[in-house]
């Protein structure tokens, strides 16, 4: 299996409860290794923009304001398959639904308050990792 990367974001449920380094301990647990993070308050042009694959979606506009709601940690994790990797980790979108020991069965308030994003295929995330972060600022 290839070295992959993948884009994560703490998202501000996160943050705010002051669990990064609680939430980063399980991607280092996992062999996801972080080799690009900055911590940003997302405009609303970002996430916007960040989520316009779901512009259509019923739920778009309270997401987008979630997600500016507060400070966010968007970060790149590599290691051998971390988008699948890091999707397993992270459990189901629904906390109600997502697997004992993930993140978001751990961590998440509710369905849209779930802690973290993680792309979902190796194509979104090298467009999504574009997104927030040049070249220079990943250092594998
Ligand atoms: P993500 O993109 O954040 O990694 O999450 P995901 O793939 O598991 O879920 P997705 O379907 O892509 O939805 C993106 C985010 O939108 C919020 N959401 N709210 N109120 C709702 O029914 C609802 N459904 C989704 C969540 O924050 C979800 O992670
Ligand atoms: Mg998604």
């Amino acid at each position: 299996m290839a070295t992959e990367r993948t884009l994560s974001i703490l998202k501000p449920d996160a943050t705010r409860r002051n669990l990064t380094g609680k939430i980063n301990a399980k991607f280092e647990e996992a062999g996801l290794r972080i080799v690009a993070q900055k911590r940003l308050h997302l405009s609303d042009a970002q996430a916007g923009a960040f989520y316009a694959v779901h512009k259509e979606r019923p739920f778009y506009k309270d997401l987008v304001s979630f997600m500016t709601s507060g400070p966010v940690v968007v970060q790149v994790l590599e290691g051998e398959n971390a988008v699948q990797r890091n999707r397993d980790i992270m459990g189901a979108t629904n906390p109600a639904n997502a697997a004992p020991g993930t993140i978001r069965k751990e961590f998440a308030e509710s369905i849209e308050a779930n802690s973290v994003h993680g792309s979902d295929s190796a194509e979104n995330a090298a467009t999504e990792i574009a997104f927030f972060f040049a070249g220079t600022e990943i250092v594998g």
